[in-house]
């Protein structure tokens, strides 16, 4: 379904709109009711179960980050959708070229009645591609909105867009071969400080983590669950507006070497509120060289510990360290 509205005009430019979803007419503009966000004032919605009674209500954002009021409930009533358009996508692993390649399988889209005869796809950086199952490979890393669009035998047509987020290749080839990718929002648990969870940053993948900077010694702990033990070298996503700042990393509840305490962490010029301030760094050891931990197999904890300086934090990889040795 097709939701769009009048565009909002701010001083300093709308960046995008944020569109919520309720049951009820008097649902609020709250984030469990968050459906997406939009860069223009159109939204499809597709996951609607058809007679049902839908209300939506939009936000807008400028380049600031402030947020309007929210508008006024739009009543909607669901039809039945004659086309169903989805699609999934994986990172391929086995490639030594510096370019990521994605393939995008759509294989699970339905139409009824008719039947599915097109399925055109555009990439997000120029680029476009016909058929079910397609691979693409990105050279520049950023985030992409990839549309599918599909078309049957009787002409109806369906359309789904997601976001695809291209890592620097070393790290797409880490999380392709067996690196462990944690969502900084997702931590297990959190002490000594609260921290939130914001979205909406600039190039950020799903949510981040901020409010991370008032309380010395806040930490924040992820349960990791390892597969193959061994050694890993840690990297984390992250920006910083300080010009510095300042954490210790423990795992399993131990430093694995002097340098994970207080290690800096350059700043990045912002928070990744504006403009992309992301940077991703390995965790050092000694003279310039990259320190790894031992993970075993099973349930491991890896704990960061603010130790001064604001950091918002995206994600963090667990490299496996065999990737790191360079060939001779
Ligand atoms: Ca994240």
């Amino acid at each position: 379904m097709r939701i769009a509205w009048p565009a909002a005009t701010a001083p300093q430019g709308v960046t995008r709109y944020q569109v919520y979803r309720g049951e009820t007419a008097d649902f609020p503009a709250a984030p469990e009711h968050l459906l997406g966000s939009a860069a223009e004032p159109v939204y499809y919605d597709f996951d609607l179960e058809a007679g049902s009674q839908l209300y939506y209500r939009v936000q807008a954002m400028d380049a600031w980050g402030n947020v309007s009021a929210p508008s006024a409930a739009l009543p909607v009533q669901a039809k039945a959708p004659t086309v169903r358009a989805e699609f999934v996508f994986h990172r391929r692993p086995d490639d030594d070229s510096l370019e990521t390649p994605i393939e995008f399988d759509a294989s699970g889209s339905r139409a009824a009645p008719g039947e599915i005869r097109q399925w055109r796809w555009d990439f997000g950086d120029g680029s476009t591609g016909e058929g079910a199952q397609i691979s693409h490979r990105y050279v520049q890393p950023g985030q992409y909105q990839v549309t599918l669009r599909l078309e049957t035998d009787l002409g109806a047509g369906g359309r789904l867009s997601k976001l695809v987020h291209i890592n620097p290749t070393w790290v797409e080839k880490a999380r392709g071969r067996g690196g462990l990718w944690l969502e900084a929002e997702d931590r297990s648990r959190e002490g000594d400080g609260t921290s939130r969870v914001i979205g909406g940053r600039v190039n950020a993948s799903g949510g981040i983590v901020s409010y991370w900077e008032k309380e010395l010694g806040h930490w924040l702990e992820w349960d990791v669950q390892v597969a193959t033990p061994g050694e890993y070298a840690i990297a984390v996503r992250y920006a910083s507006g300080a010009a510095e700042a300042l954490r210790d990393c423990l795992v399993n509840g131990k430093l694995p070497g002097p340098e994970w305490a207080k290690m800096l962490f350059p700043g990045t010029g912002g928070y990744s509120s504006q403009a992309d301030n992301w940077s991703w760094r390995l965790l050092p050891g000694g003279k310039g060289a990259i320190r790894t931990c031992r993970l075993d197999a099973g349930v491991n904890t890896l704990r960061l510990i603010n130790r001064g300086g604001g950091m918002a934090l995206d994600a963090v990889l667990l490299v496996p360290a065999a990737m790191l040795k360079t060939a001779p």
